[in-house]
């Protein structure tokens, strides 16, 4: 696992190049959820192909910018599930955007997820990993990620991301937000699931959603590159990573993998609290 963690961090030091050299426009693509690439999703996801094809131990790749699966080699133990630049659509403002990856055995099933990573390009180019028992945070100076601390959740926090558009929340998701506000809770919503989830972790709590609407009922995160791998890093850093019924993202048996999932990540209280409001407590 740790050439791949390698791999990871060598195509973050290259995407956070392109992020601040590239153009941020528009591409004449389409990827296959029919969201308009910019040339930057373009680049992110040639610069993570690259890298992680190199290694020995990935047999195939799973891109969100890509329709299919792609077949690397035929001995490889790991698949990479990969969203190579979340929020991509926030780098024209200069906001935080991120990278996240899955690495499954098998197949593309929570079950299977061995490790996860994210990277956010913020004022300082930070990785998160989360593999056997611990999330790392790793920091890049200089060209190196250096270690800096484990990460873990406390039981409570203040902090509430609430994604979806708010005129197709269903009523009792928006009562639970606006209760919490009531109670003190502060907003912290950038729309990009990378750095808004990597603030709830690093200030050690809260809540993170995006829930299924009435006019996405599934909501808009996809399972195999983006829920499930920050189900991995909130379960093993304390935390819980439900979807509206009030089961684990990580058992998630997606039909196909750019299945999309209502997703609620955060510290126990606040995850506890969401789901009285959903009726699974
Ligand atoms: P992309 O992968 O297409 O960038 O979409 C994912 C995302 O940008 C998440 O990072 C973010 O949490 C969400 O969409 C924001 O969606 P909305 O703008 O509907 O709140």
């Amino acid at each position: 696992m740790k050439e791949v963690f390698e791999g990871i961090a060598k195509a973050a030091a290259r995407i956070a190049e392109a992020l601040e050299h590239d153009d941020t426009g528009y591409s004449d693509n389409k990827n296959s959820t029919g969201d308009v690439q910019l040339k930057l999703d373009i680049r992110s996801d040639y610069i993570v192909e690259e890298e992680l094809s190199r290694i020995p131990t990935v047999r195939a790749l799973a891109s969100e910018e890509k329709e299919q699966i792609e077949p690397i080699r035929t001995g490889g133990q790991y698949l990479v599930g990969y969203d190579p630049l979340d929020g991509s659509s926030l780098a024209d403002v200069d906001l935080s955007v991120g990278s996240i990856f899955g690495v499954y055995e098998n197949s593309f099933l929570g079950a299977n997820l061995m490790a996860a990573a994210y990277v956010v390009y913020g004022p300082r180019v930070e990785m998160v990993t989360a593999y056997k028992q611990n999330v790392e945070l790793w920091r890049q100076d200089r060209g190196e990620f250096k270690f800096v601390q484990i990460l873990r959740l406390r039981d409570s926090g203040k902090l509430v991301a609430p994604g979806g558009t708010q005129q197709y929340w269903y009523p009792h998701h928006k009562e639970l937000i606006d209760s919490m506000f009531a109670e003190g809770y502060r907003l912290r919503y950038s729309g990009g699931m990378v750095p808004d989830l990597h603030q709830i972790l690093i200030k050690g709590g809260g809540l993170f959603s995006y829930p299924g609407t009435t006019d996405k009922a599934k909501g808009k995160i996809r399972l195999v590159f983006e829920s499930m791998p920050f189900a991995k890093v909130f379960e093993m850093a304390g935390g819980l990573a439900l979807n509206d019924r009030g089961e684990r993202l990580l058992v998630s048996e997606p039909k196909g993998h750019h299945d999309t999932s209502p997703c609620f990540f955060g510290s126990k209280t606040e995850i506890e609290r969401a789901m009285r409001a959903y009726g699974n407590v």
